[in-house]
C-alpha cells in the first residue's frame, strides 16, 4: 500500500498522511475468533479487535432499513432515491440520533448489539458474565466533518474503566463515507494523555467561578482531544488505522483509553453506525447510562470538583 493508491483522506478537515509508517489497516482477528486468550492479548497490545462479518448481514440490514424509514419520514433523505441508500437531503445538519436507537429502532437494534452472540463474546473475552449499558449511541453523519479524536473514558468512566465499546457500521462504509479511525496502541505509553484520561465531561470547577469542564451554558464539555487527529497522531507517534470498506455485519471493539474518531464523510450519503458498551456485571457501572431512562450527560449528573 502506498499513498498514491489511496484517495485523499481527511478527518476534521485535516489531511491524513497515508504513508505506510503513519497509516494502515485494522488487523482482522477472524483468525483467532474463538481463541479468547489470543484476543485478550491483541486487545492489550493493539487497543482494539476488529472482527469482520461478526453479525449476520441481514440482521444489520433490518436495523438500517428501520433507521432509514424514520429519517425519510422526517424528510431528511433525498426522496428521489431508494431510502436504503440514505442519500442526504442537501443542506441539512444531522450527526447524533440516540432517540432513534433508544426508540423506534430499539427492538431490531437490540437483537443485534445486545443479542446472545455478542453477549457471549464479551463474557468470554472478559472472563465472567458480561452486561451492557442500557443507553445506545447512534450516529447518522451527513456529508462533512467526522468525529474528533477522543477517548471514551471521559464520557463513561464513572463505573469501571474496564468498559469496551462496540462500533457497528449500519451500512457498508467505504473510505469516502467516513468510517472509524483509531490511533494504534494509543491506550498505553501515551503519558501526554494522562491528564485528559482523568477528565469527566460532567464536571464543574467549584473553586474557580466561571471555570467549568461544562461550558458556560451548563452543557457538557465536548470531550475531544482538540480537533486535529493528524497532529495528535504525529505527537503520539502512532499510526492511524481504518478499513478500506467496513461492511454491514462487522464488529470493531476497543477499550476506553484508545484514541479514535472518524474520517470525514466525502460522499452524498448519511453514514450510520451504533456504538454500545459492555463490561463485567460484577464491576461498578456508570450511573449515567443505565436504567429504564438513563439520565445521560448534564443536569443532575454534573459533579463539582476542585480544579
Ligand atoms: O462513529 C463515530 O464517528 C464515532 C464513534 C465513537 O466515538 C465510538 O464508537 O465511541
Ligand atoms: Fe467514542
Amino acid at each position: 500500500m502506498g499513498s498514491t493508491t489511496l484517495p485523499r483522506l481527511t478527518t476534521g478537515g485535516h489531511e491524513i498522511d497515508t504513508s505506510v509508517e503513519n497509516f494502515g489497516w485494522l488487523r482482522d482477528s477472524n483468525d483467532a475468533a474463538s481463541d479468547f486468550e489470543e484476543l485478550r492479548r491483541r486487545m492489550d497490545s493493539d487497543g482494539y479487535l476488529f472482527i469482520p462479518g461478526f453479525f449476520p448481514r441481514e440482521d444489520v440490514r433490518a436495523v438500517r432499513l428501520k433507521i432509514c424509514e424514520v429519517l425519510a419520514g422526517e424528510g431528511l433523505l433525498d426522496p428521489e432515491v431508494d431510502i436504503e441508500k440514505a442519500l442526504a437531503r442537501p443542506g441539512m445538519e444531522l450527526y447524533f440520533r440516540p432517540d432513534i436507537a433508544n426508540g423506534p429502532a430499539k427492538p431490531v437494534l437490540d437483537q443485534v448489539i445486545y443479542g446472545p452472540k455478542i453477549m457471549d463474546f464479551y463474557t468470554r473475552l472478559l472472563g465472567g458474565e458480561a452486561t451492557h449499558y442500557d443507553f445506545t449511541w447512534l450516529r447518522t453523519i451527513v456529508p462533512g466533518k467526522g468525529t474528533y479524536p477522543h477517548c471514551d473514558v471521559v464520557y463513561m468512566g464513572r463505573g469501571t474503566h474496564e468498559v469496551y465499546t462496540a462500533w457497528v457500521p449500519l451500512g457498508d462504509v467505504p473510505l469516502n463515507v467516513g468510517g472509524l479511525i483509531v490511533l494504534e496502541g494509543s491506550h498505553k505509553n501515551t503519558p501526554s494523555l494522562e491528564e485528559y484520561r482523568h477528565m469527566d465531561v460532567d464536571t464543574a470547577c467549584q473553586n474557580i467561578p466561571g471555570r467549568s469542564q461544562t461550558d458556560a451554558a451548563g452543557r457538557p464539555y465536548f470531550g475531544a482531544i482538540g480537533d486535529n487527529m493528524p497532529s495528535l497522531r504525529q505527537e503520539l507517534g502512532c499510526r492511524i488505522l481504518t478499513c478500506p470498506e467496513f461492511k454491514m455485519g462487522d464488529l470493531l471493539t476497543f477499550n476506553v483509553y484508545t484514541v479514535h474518531g472518524s474520517l470525514d464523510n466525502q460522499s452524498t450519503e448519511i453514514r450510520m453506525s451504533s456504538d454500545s458498551r459492555y463490561q463485567l456485571k460484577s464491576l461498578p457501572i456508570d450511573e449515567r447510562w443505565v436504567g429504564e431512562n438513563p439520565p445521560g450527560h448534564g443536569g443532575k449528573m454534573v459533579r463539582d470538583m476542585i480544579c
